[in-house]
C-alpha cells in the first residue's frame, strides 16, 4: 500500500565570513603592507539518504535548518574558518521539491546518495586581496555573501508492508498503537478508524517496518459496503496480512470466514497473501469457557497460517508474533532477490 508523507521545511545555507581591513604592524618594518584575510565559506546544507529512516515524521517538528556560518578573516592573512555544512538526513526514495516554485530539486534513492541543497556563501575578500601598484594601502574589504535559502517540500512515499486487517472494533487501532509510535483513535464501536494509520515498527536489528491499520472491513465490502473497496485497495500493497480477530467474539470461526470471504470476493491475489492470524483481547476472554488453544487450532487448520493467541492491550504474545512476521518477510526478501538474479 502506498502512502504519501510530506513536510515542508525552511533550509539556510550558511552566510560567508566577511573580509577585514588590517595591515602588518611589524617591530622593524614601519610601514606594513595589508594583510585583512579573507572570511570563510559558509557551510551548505546538503541531504543524504539514509536506510535506517522510514517517514518524514521527524521533519514535523523540526522546521528551520541552519548551517554554520564561516568566520571572520583574521589579521596575517588569515582566512576565516570554513562553516560546517549541515547534513540532513532523510529516508531513502525521498524527492524534494522547491515549495516556492513547484521545481523538482531531486530525489534521494539510494541510501547514501547526496544531494546539495543550498550552497553556502562565499567569504568577502579581506584588504591584502586589493594590494596593487596603484593602491599599495587598501582600506576596504568585502563582506561575506548570504547563503542560499530555501523553502522546500520533502515527499516519500511509504510502502506498508504489513496490513493490519479484521472486523470492526477487532482491536487493530489498539494493536498498532502498542507495537509503535502511532496514536490513532481508539474506541468501542465500529468504524473508529476511517483512513488508514501508519506506524514504524522496529527489528531487533534496528531497522523498521511500516505496518497499517487499516480501517475495519465488513461483510460485502469487495461489493461496496462499508467503506468497501477502499480498504481492500489498501491492502492489496501490503505484503503480509495480519488478521486480527476478537476473542471474545460469539463466533470467532464466523468473523475468520468473513474476512476470507471478502478478501477472496475482491480478487487480485488478496486470499494467497501471506498471512498471520492473530486472536486478540485474551485479557478478557474467560479461559474457564472458552477453548483459545482449541480454536487457534481450528484457524490454523482452516487457515494454514500460523495462529497467535495475543492481547494489544497487555502486550500478552506480541513478541513471538512479531517474530513470525520478520520471518515471513526476510523470506519474501530472500525470494525477491533470487527473482531478480535469475
Ligand atoms: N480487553 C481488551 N480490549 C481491547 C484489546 N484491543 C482492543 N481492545 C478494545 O477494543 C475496542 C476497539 O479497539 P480499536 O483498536 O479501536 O479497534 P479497531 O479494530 O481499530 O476498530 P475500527 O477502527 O472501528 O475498525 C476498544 O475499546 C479497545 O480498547 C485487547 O487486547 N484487550
Ligand atoms: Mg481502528
Amino acid at each position: 500500500m502506498q502512502f504519501i508523507d510530506r513536510a515542508e521545511i525552511e533550509v539556510e545555507a550558511g552566510k560567508g565570513g566577511d573580509g577585514i581591513v588590517a595591515f602588518r604592524r611589524e617591530k622593524y618594518v614601519p610601514a606594513g603592507g595589508p594583510s585583512g584575510g579573507n572570511g570563510g565559506r559558509g557551510g551548505s546544507v546538503i541531504f543524504v539518504a539514509e536506510e535506517n529512516l522510514q517517514t518524514l515524521l521527524d521533519f514535523r517538528y523540526n522546521h528551520l535548518f541552519k548551517a554554520e556560518n564561516g568566520g571572520r578573516g583574521g589579521p596575517n592573512n588569515r582566512t576565516g574558518a570554513n562553516g560546517k555544512d549541515l547534513i540532513i538526513e532523510v529516508p531513502c526514495g525521498t524527492v524534494i521539491y522547491d515549495a516556492e516554485t513547484g521545481a523538482l530539486l531531486g530525489d534521494l534513492i539510494k541510501a547514501g546518495e547526496e544531494l546539495r541543497i543550498a550552497e553556502g556563501g562565499k567569504g568577502g575578500l579581506g584588504n591584502q586581496h586589493f594590494l596593487s601598484n596603484r593602491n599599495r594601502a587598501p582600506e576596504y574589504a568585502l563582506p561575506g555573501l548570504e547563503g542560499e535559502r530555501k523553502l522546500l517540500r520533502l515527499e516519500l512515499k511509504l510502502l506498508a508492508e504489513v496490513g493490519i486487517i479484521g472486523l470492526p472494533n477487532a482491536g487493530k487501532s489498539t494493536l498498532i498503537s502498542s507495537l509503535s509510535a502511532a496514536r490513532p483513535k481508539i474506541a468501542d464501536y465500529p468504524f473508529t478508524t476511517l483512513i488508514p494509520n501508519l506506524g514504524v515498527v522496529r527489528k531487533p536489528t534496528g531497522d523498521g517496518t511500516v505496518f497499517a491499520d487499516i480501517p475495519g472491513l465488513i461483510e460485502g465490502a469487495a461489493e461496496g459496503a462499508g467503506l468497501g473497496h477502499d480498504f481492500l485497495r489498501h491492502i492489496e500493497r501490503t505484503r503480509v496480512l495480519l488478521h486480527l480477530i476478537d476473542a471474545t467474539s460469539d463466533d470467532v470461526i464466523r468473523d475468520y470466514n468473513t474476512i476470507q470471504q471478502e478478501l477472496q470476493a475482491y480478487g487480485r491475489g488478496l486470499k494467497e497473501r501471506s498471512q498471520i492470524i492473530a486472536l486478540n483481547k485474551i485479557d478478557a476472554v474467560a479461559r474457564e469457557t472458552v477453548d483459545l488453544e482449541a480454536l487457534a487450532t481450528q484457524l490454523n487448520h482452516l487457515s494454514y497460517a500460523p495462529v497467535f493467541i495475543i492481547s494489544a492491550v497487555t502486550r500478552t504474545g506480541i513478541e513471538p508474533m512479531l517474530q513470525e512476521i520478520w520471518r515471513i518477510l526476510d523470506e519474501l526478501n530472500a525470494n525477491e532477490q533470487v527473482e531478480v538474479l535469475g
